[in-house]
C-alpha cells in the first residue's frame, strides 16, 4: 500500500514539475533573451521555452496562433506592435503589483492599452557607422538623416525590413513624423537607392557594420553602442533633425496556457534586479524600473533631440497596415 502511495505522490510531483512551464516569445536581442530565460528558470524552477523573433514576426505569429495560443508572455521588442496586439485583444489585461516602481512612460504605455502591455525599456533610434570603412571609401562623416541620401552612400546603408522588424517600422514612422507623409516616403525612396540589404532583424545592420561588411546601419542607438563598447570601430549618431524612440514592451498573451507562470515572469521582469541583468549583455536601453542599474555608456535620452512620437497613431493596427502596404508598393519595388 505504502509503495502505491509513494508511486502516486511521485507521479503527482512529476506532473506539477511538468506543469511549471513558460513559453516565452522574446523580441529583444538573443543574448538578453537567453539570460532572462536562464535566470528566471534558476530562480523559480519554472521551465522556460524561449523563441526569439523580431517584433513584427512575433506579432504575426501571435495573431496566427490566436485560436490556439502557444505563447504565454511576449517580452521585449518595440512598443508599436505590442499596442497593435492590445488593440486586437491578442494580449490580456494585467496590473502587476510592481507597477509603482516604474517610470511614468512605462505606466502611460500600459494605460493607453487598457493594461494589455507595459513599458520595460526605452531607447532612441539613430544609426552607427564603421569609421574605418568610411575613411577607406572617402565618405564624409554623416550626422543627419538626410546625409544618408547622398549619392556617395550608394550601397553603403543597411536597414531592416519594416514588415518583420520593429526597429525599421519605428524608422518608417519616424520619417512620417519628421518630414510629413509625402516627405517621409520621399525620404524612404531616396534611402532605398543607397540600401545594400533589407535584413529581417533590426539590429543586424549594425552587426554587419561592426564586421566591416557594410558602412552604415540604421538601428536603435543602444544597439550601435553595444558594438562600439565591444571594441568595433563604430561611431554612434543621434541625427541632427531629431529622431523617434521606442518604448520596448511586454505583454501576456490572451488565453495563455500557463497563466501563473506568465504572471510570475511578468512581475519579476519589472523588478530592478531583473532589469539590471541587461548590463551583463551590454543592453543599453533605459530600464523602466526606477531602481535598475544603468551604465555611463548608455545613450543619454535627455541630450538627444527626440520627436514627440505619436504612439497612439503609429501603434494602431490600421496605420501600421497602411504604411507597410505603401512601403511595399511604393518603395521596396523601386529599382536600386
Ligand atoms: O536589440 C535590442 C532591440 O533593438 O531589439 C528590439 C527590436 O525590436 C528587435 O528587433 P527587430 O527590430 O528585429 O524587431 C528593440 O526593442 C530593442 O531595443
Amino acid at each position: 500500500m505504502k509503495k502505491v502511495l509513494l508511486a502516486v505522490s511521485v507521479a503527482a510531483l512529476a506532473h506539477t514539475a511538468q506543469a511549471a512551464t513558460l513559453n516565452l516569445y522574446c523580441s529583444a536581442q538573443e543574448d538578453w533573451c537567453q539570460l532572462m530565460s536562464k535566470t528566471f528558470e534558476e530562480k523559480t524552477g519554472i521551465n522556460v521555452k524561449m523563441q526569439r523573433k523580431s517584433s513584427g514576426e512575433t506579432f504575426a505569429q501571435i495573431r496566427a496562433e490566436s485560436a490556439n495560443p502557444k505563447g504565454d508572455v511576449w517580452w521585449g521588442g518595440t512598443g508599436d506592435p505590442h499596442l497593435q496586439a492590445a488593440e486586437e485583444k491578442l494580449t490580456a489585461p494585467y496590473v502587476s503589483p510592481m507597477r509603482g516602481e516604474l517610470q511614468d512612460w512605462a505606466i502611460s504605455q500600459a494605460k493607453s492599452a487598457g493594461d494589455r502591455t507595459i513599458g520595460i525599456y526605452s531607447g532612441a533610434l539613430g544609426y552607427g557607422y564603421n569609421a574605418d570603412l568610411l575613411k577607406k571609401n572617402n565618405l564624409p562623416a554623416p550626422s543627419c538623416w538626410k546625409d544618408l541620401l547622398k549619392p556617395e552612400f550608394k550601397g553603403h546603408v543597411q536597414i531592416a525590413n519594416p514588415n518583420s522588424s520593429g526597429t525599421a517600422y519605428t524608422t518608417l514612422a519616424t520619417m512620417m513624423q519628421l518630414f510629413g507623409e509625402g516627405g517621409g516616403f520621399d525620404y524612404m525612396k531616396g534611402l532605398h537607392k543607397n540600401v545594400n540589404q533589407y535584413t529581417k532583424s533590426g539590429s543586424a545592420p549594425i552587426k554587419a557594420s561592426a564586421r566591416g561588411e557594410s558602412t552604415v546601419g540604421i538601428v536603435f542607438m543602444h544597439d550601435a553602442v553595444k558594438q562600439a563598447v565591444s571594441g568595433f570601430p563604430i561611431k554612434v549618431v543621434a541625427p541632427c533633425e531629431g529622431t523617434g524612440y521606442e518604448i520596448g514592451s511586454m505583454s501576456i498573451i490572451d488565453g495563455a496556457r500557463n497563466m501563473d507562470s506568465a504572471k510570475k515572469f511578468y512581475d519579476w521582469a519589472l523588478s530592478a534586479d531583473a532589469q539590471s541583468l541587461a548590463l551583463q549583455v551590454k543592453a543599453f536601453q533605459v530600464p523602466s524600473n526606477k531602481g535598475s542599474k544603468t551604465s555611463p555608456s548608455a545613450p543619454n535620452l535627455a541630450s538627444i533631440k527626440l520627436i514627440d512620437y505619436d504612439f497612439k497613431k503609429y501603434g494602431s493596427s490600421a496605420e501600421r497596415k497602411r504604411l507597410l502596404k505603401k512601403w511595399d508598393d511604393d518603395v521596396s519595388t523601386l529599382p536600386q
